[in-house]
């Protein structure tokens, strides 16, 4: 007897983290449309209630991610969890006409679309992309031209090298980036890792951001690891722009503080990645893609070499027009071995898989879950993990592999 797929009855549960959710899912035309709408709202002002509205619309993507068919009947929709009212509509939608007039709406306004071009500048904020949307600015060229704009550091390279950061990451990009970190960290202090975390980690092949997670096996050996690689780099010419900030974890206030951001000594940058470096044909030991920094290979970067041939200009002006690097965003996080763990788990993500990890922690464990530690308040108990499956054990939660988070 067969049996249709819409009439299986689907028992999802209702924390993202209690699932798998893969990057590749049957429900793409629906996810797309509900994350066009948690981006729209969460470029609306209105604080926790926008963020709440925001929040919807990605627990109701999350929910179809995870759906292990296409969706087909709007009857099934509404027997998952976390799908709201206003998603449900949507999705109704889209099964009825093939689209939905609202997203559609909104992709063809001003607002949507400048707000997506001023928050695509590296410093800038929805508040701050909205001010200016609200005072009739269109274009880049309406901010770099306004002479009542002040701009912090920050946002005037994030300006100057707009093309190059809204340029996505590619994965052998990234593998070179990691390769070249790691060469210079390991050079400081042999023994330490450096980690390819955030969504390559969960196999994308294309990502904002890479995000390095450093750490050395014997705890306190990655002191002073950040400020001694940031100066090679510097040395190196390799820097664009840095901004480190340092450690600020308190155990104590484990429990007393939102652990939303982490507190790791960290630095945000922008790497100049040598265009040529990606033309590289790749030596045989190296995985496709990745090119092993060291004295082997002639193309990598030497103090004084071609790295140094460009500097950071104006993305559209003649400065940059022949530049022979391409800005790249690199997080920098350092991790003591005693954290990392739980460190690993915080920047490997997905964003919404940690917040639902933290939510079912705090809820269904009554335990805190951070970036740092897992802790439990009842028994007033650090849970130490040295690794992921450790993470996941102690929450009861089943493994999952980096590419099953991302929701
Ligand atoms: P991407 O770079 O757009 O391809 O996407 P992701 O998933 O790599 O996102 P990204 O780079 O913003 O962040 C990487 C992961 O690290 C993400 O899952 C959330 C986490 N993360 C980012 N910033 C922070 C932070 O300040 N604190 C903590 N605890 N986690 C963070
Ligand atoms: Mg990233």
């Amino acid at each position: 007897v067969s049996v249709a797929t819409e009439d299986i009855p689907v028992r999802m549960p209702s924390y993202e983290c209690q699932r798998i959710t893969a990057l590749k899912h049957h429900n793409h035309r629906f996810t797309t449309a509900l994350e066009l709408l948690e981006e729209h709202a969460g470029y609306q002002g209105g604080g926790q209630r926008a963020d709440s509205r925001a929040r919807g619309f990605r627990r109701a993507s999350c929910t179809l991610k995870s759906l292990s068919h296409p969706l087909t009947s709007i009857e099934q929709a509404g027997k998952l969890p976390n799908i709201g009212p206003h998603s449900l509509a949507v999705i109704k939608d889209i099964l009825e006409d093939g689209y939905s007039q609202e997203v559609q709406d909104i992709c063809d306004g001003d607002f949507y679309n400048t707000m997506q071009l001023f928050t695509g500048i590296f410093g800038i904020g929805c508040s701050t992309a909205r001010k200016w949307y609200e005072k009739g600015f269109r274009t880049l060229d309406d901010i770099r031209n306004d002479s009542t704009i002040t701009l912090r550091k920050d946002q005037k390279i994030g300006l100057e090298l707009y093309q190059d950061l809204n340029t996505p990451v590619t994965l052998a990009e990234a593998n070179i980036i990691q390769e070249l970190v790691k060469a210079e960290v390991q050079r400081l202090q042999p023994g330490a890792t450096v980690v390819l975390t955030g969504g390559f980690r969960r196999g994308k092949t294309e990502g904002h951001d890479v995000d390095l997670l450093i750490s050395h096996p014997t705890e306190g050996k990655e002191t002073g690891l950040l400020s001694a690689v940031l100066a090679r780099l510097r040395r190196k010419n390799l820097l664009a722009y840095e901004s480190t900030t340092a450690n600020t974890y308190d155990p104590s206030t484990v429990t007393k503080k939102e652990y939303t951001l982490d507190h790791f000594e960290r630095c945000f940058s922008i790497f100049k990645f040598d265009k040529s470096w990606i033309s590289s044909k790749p030596t045989s030991q190296s995985p496709p893609g990745v090119v092993k920094p060291g004295t082997s290979n002639p193309d990598l970067p030497h103090q004084g070499d071609r790295v140094s041939l460009g500097t950071a200009g104006g993305s559209d002006g003649e400065s940059t027009a022949e530049k022979a690097w391409v800005g790249r965003r690199v997080d920098l996080i350092i991790a003591p071995a005693s954290q990392y763990a739980y460190a690993l788990v915080g920047w490997t993500g997905s964003k919404y898989f940690n917040r639902s990890a933290r939510l079912y922690a705090e809820r269904e464990m009554n335990m805190k879950l951070t970036s740092h530690v897992l802790y439990d308040p009842v028994k007033n108990q650090y849970l130490s993990a040295s690794s992921e499956e450790d993470v996941f054990r102690h929450l009861q939660l089943p493994y999952r592999e980096p590419t099953e988070r991302n929701c």
